[in-house]
This record gives structure tokens, sequence and C-alpha cells, in this order.
């Protein structure tokens, strides 16, 4: 039996972190609560916790292309039945580099593929069901939809996340694994059939049921076959909830850690929803949060309801409830189209949507997964494709040249940041950056500007900063000097970068 061991989860204790904030930074994402302990002490540890690196590796990607694809395209269901067929998933064009063109040529960093949506149908040839594309007169059985995704993502330069619905309809019916009732057994994943051509190196031992067996010899086929993996999305959603199955979810973060160990869990330990489905983050987005227990997809262990507007705010880490603290950044699913399935005569959002979006999410602290159909042929829409080149075309235009760079930075008799730029300067937009490797502390700033005649006038405000803040301003603004009044904060504050754009 192999020994398990997550050598990211360095649990420590409010009360050890805050002996050991005066020597130097540990290296640590999560500390425990125990009972009692004091708001001060609390607070003062949440301003100390840090990204582990491979939540950092996550937060630098900030545009994620969600792809859904598989029964639905072709039902024109977003949630299919269980039982369709699986000959109905038979694109003409199926050409996953058409789909990384446009993606990468847009700015996306990564993409995340439905290996298997609610409906249950595997995009990879299982061994461990038949209700999957070898089902498909597709390439005569003998094809694989997320090898090609993979390796297509790969040749693009794109990172790779997979979705592997916890939620399974066609398990659900009678003779089916899921919530069968079935009695957890010791078990060895990968669970090796008749004619197995695998030789594992490892076998992985866990006592569990039906459906929890069966989910994890997927998510074992999905994470030794495909090469590196860097996100496993866990959906909290579940269309069975009335019949729900026992997830094991330490036994899966277990395996999914041992088989990948760069891999973010969102929605698992590493990566939080933000709360809604439509690409707004909080203005206040914090990325420590508060647990009753350790994080679950379900939300269960949550001290606020995701959907909350408050999470991560000092009521909420020093809730009574609370056991845990931890990094624990949020991730923005939103669609392109109005669903997450292509349907047809179904246009993208506008580009001014998109910008709207792309200032509530990737800057206020998150990263934006948007969600781009493939058609029933196999390929993006040539609207969306444009419209994807057109954001990308602003994103370019907008962002690539920081109007800041060569600022100097001191701080004022009151502790403000001052920035001095190069030369005066005309902005639209600004923004700002915490060190987030110590921790993020910013809980309210103001901002004013000094077009070169010495007086100070306020330019904006907000609340939080993390990794990266921007604010689109009402007006254009000019300055020679730009000064950052951090009007509340949860500990001493490291240099926070500066960010100008036109
Ligand atoms: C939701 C699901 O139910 C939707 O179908 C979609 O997959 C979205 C990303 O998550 O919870």
């Amino acid at each position: 039996m192999r020994r398990f061991q997550d050598r990211s989860r360095r649990f420590i204790s409010v009360a050890l972190l805050v002996a050991l904030l005066g020597a130097g930074s540990p290296d640590h994402s999560v500390a425990t609560v125990v009972p009692g302990e004091s708001p001060r002490h609390i607070i003062a540890a949440a301003a100390h916790l840090g990204p582990t690196p491979r939540q950092l590796a996550w937060q630098h990607e900030e545009l994620t292309a969600f792809v859904h694809y598989g029964l639905d395209t072709y039902t024109g269901l977003e949630i299919g039945a269980g039982n369709e067929s699986p000959n109905l998933v038979d694109p003409q064009f199926f050409n996953p580099d058409q789909w990384m063109r446009t993606l990468r040529d847009a700015g996306f960093k990564k993409v995340m593929f439905t290996t298997k949506h609610h409906d249950g149908m595997v995009l990879w040839p299982s061994r461990y069901t038949r209700y999957g594309i070898r089902a498909s007169r597709w390439r005569n059985g003998n094809g694989d939809m997320v090898g090609a995704v993979v390796r297509s993502a790969r040749k693009y330069g794109l990172k790779v996340a997979l979705y592997l619905s916890p939620a399974d309809i066609h398990e659900s019916f009678p003779g089916g694994r899921y919530a069968n009732g079935s009695k957890p057994a010791p078990s060895t994943i990968p669970t090796l059939v008749p004619g197995d051509d695998r030789h594992p190196k490892h076998f992985y031992h866990f006592v569990v049921d039906d459906y929890n067996r069966y989910y994890m010899n997927q998510l074992y086929e999905l994470l030794t076959e495909y090469g590196p993996i860097d996100e496993v999305f866990l959906d909290g959603f579940n269309p069975l909830r009335k019949r729900p199955e026992p997830y094991d979810f330490n036994a899966w973060y277990r395996l999914i850690r041992a088989l990948q160990p760069n891999a973010v869990m969102f929605g698992g330990l590493d990566i939080n929803w933000v709360g809604n489905e439509l690409g707004v983050a909080r203005q206040a987005q914090w990325s420590v949060v508060s647990f009753a227990g350790s994080p679950r997809p379900d939300q269960t262990s949550a001290i606020q309801d995701p959907t909350e507007p408050h999470a991560g705010n000092r009521a909420s880490l020093v809730d009574p409830k609370t056991r845990e603290i931890r990094w624990y950044p949020s991730e923005c699913d939103a669609r392109l189209e109005s669903t997450w399935f292509w349907h047809p005569n179904q246009p993208p959002k506008t580009l001014a949507e998109l910008e709207t979006m792309y200032y509530t999410t990737v800057g206020r602290n998150c990263q934006l997964i948007l969600d781009t159909p493939p058609n029933k042929s196999g390929l993006l829409d040539a609207a969306d494709v444009a419209r994807l080149r057109e954001f990308g075309a602003w994103i370019h235009a907008h962002f690539d040249h920081d109007l800041a760079a060569g600022a100097t930075l001191s701080r004022d008799a009151h502790g403000a940041f001052v920035y001095t730029l190069p030369r005066t300067t005309s902005f639209r937009t600004i923004g700002f950056a915490e060190q987030i490797v110590s921790g993020q502390r910013v809980e309210a700033f103001a901002v004013d500007a000094d077009a070169g005649d010495g007086i100070w006038r306020p330019v904006t405000s907000g609340q939080t900063i993390g990794y990266k803040r921007l604010i689109e301003l009402d007006r254009t603004h000019t300055a020679r000097r730009v000064r950052l009044r951090i009007l509340q904060a949860r500990d001493e504050l490291a240099p926070i970068e500066i960010l100008l754009y036109r």
C-alpha cells in the first residue's frame, strides 16, 4: 500500500502561525483555528497565508476557456437525460486545432474540457463503462476526444484542465453504480479489468462504495494517460441531489494529489467558486476564506453560502464556527453564449459585455473561465471566433503597455504609497497588485493624482486589491505622481505595484 503525502497541506495552527510571524515568512496556505481563538490572532494569521506553488501558477493564468461539448450539443438540452444514444455524438469535423488556435490568439492560457458531463457519457475510451465515445459511430468507436483535445491544447501552448462531473445520471438508473446503496469495500485503484493493458507501478488503496470506485477509476485514467494536467474541476452542482451519493471527497483529493501533484482542484482543496456564473466577482474579493471543516465541492463546509457577498471578510473569518482558514482564490465560470452547450442561433456576448466581464473577474483578483462551446460539426461558430478575436485584440491593445513602467515608489509621512511616474501620463485604467506570496492584506484604499502642480486630486477608491485589481475610471486622468492611501489593512504592507493603462 502506498502512503499518501500531501506536502502542500502544511497545516499550521493559528497560534503557531502568529508565533512564526516574527521569524520570516513560513510557506503555508492553511491554518487550523481552535475553538476560542482570539479574533485578533485569526485576522493576523489570515493576513499571512499565501498561495501554494500550484495556486500561484494558477493565479498567473488569468484566462481559461471552458469547453462544454457532448450529448447536449446535439439534443438541445443543458443537462442530458442520461440515456441518449452515444451515436448522437458524431461530429463531421471534430477539429480541436481550430478551437485552440482561436483561444491561444485571444490570450487564453488554459483549456478546460468536459470529459463527462452530468449525463454520464464519457468522451474518452474508458475501460469502466460502455456509455461513452467507444459506443459512438464516430471514428467507428475508436476515437478519443479527450486525447485529441489534450494533444491539440499542447500543440498551441495551452495548459490543460479536465472537468469530470461527480453527478452521473446514467449511473443512477436501476443497476447503475450511483447511490446504489453499496457498502464501502476495500478497493484498489486502478481496478484492473480483464485483458487490461496497464502495468501500474503503484496501486492506491481505499475503502469505498461502487460509485466512488468508478469515479476514481475514471480519474485514474484521465490523470495517468494524458500527461500533465493543471486543474481538475469538481462541479458542486448536482441534478441528483434528492438521491445523494456519498462522495468520498478525501479519497478523491488524495488520488488527485498523488497522480497530478501540480493540478489545482476547483471545488476541492485549492480553488473556490466565486458564487455566480455571470463573471462578476465581489468588490471585496478575498483569497483567504474560512471553513467549518475542510473545503468540499458541495460547499457544506463553507462558513457562508458562496453566493453571499461577504466571503472572507473579518466577520466570516472570526465566526465561532471557523475551524480552518485557507488561501482559496476564486474562479469565475461564465459563458460566451447564453448556455454552456452550443445550441442553434445563439449570438455570443457583445465585446462591451466581455470587456466589463474582464474588469469584474481578472480585474477583481480572480481567474475568468469563459465557456466557448463547439457546435454540432465540432467547430467553434464563426461568430464566436470573431468575437474571441476582438476580445483578444482588446486585451492586447489595453493591457500590453503599462504606462507606469519605470515609476519609482516611496512612502510619505503617513505611510501612503507615492508613485513618481517617468513622465506626465494620461490614463483611463488604474490597477494595483499586492505581493500575494506574503499575503492579501488591503481592505480599503483611496487614490489621488498630482498632475504636476503639487496638488492631490481624488481619482478613485476601492476595497480589496490582492493579485490584481483593475479599475476603469469614469474619465481620463493625468498625473506626474499617483498616491495610494491605505484606509484599512490586515497587517503591515509589502510594496504594492501600480499599473496604468490608456
Ligand atoms: C454547473 C453545471 O451544472 C453546468 O451544466 C455547467 O457544467 C457549469 C460549469 O457548472 O454547475
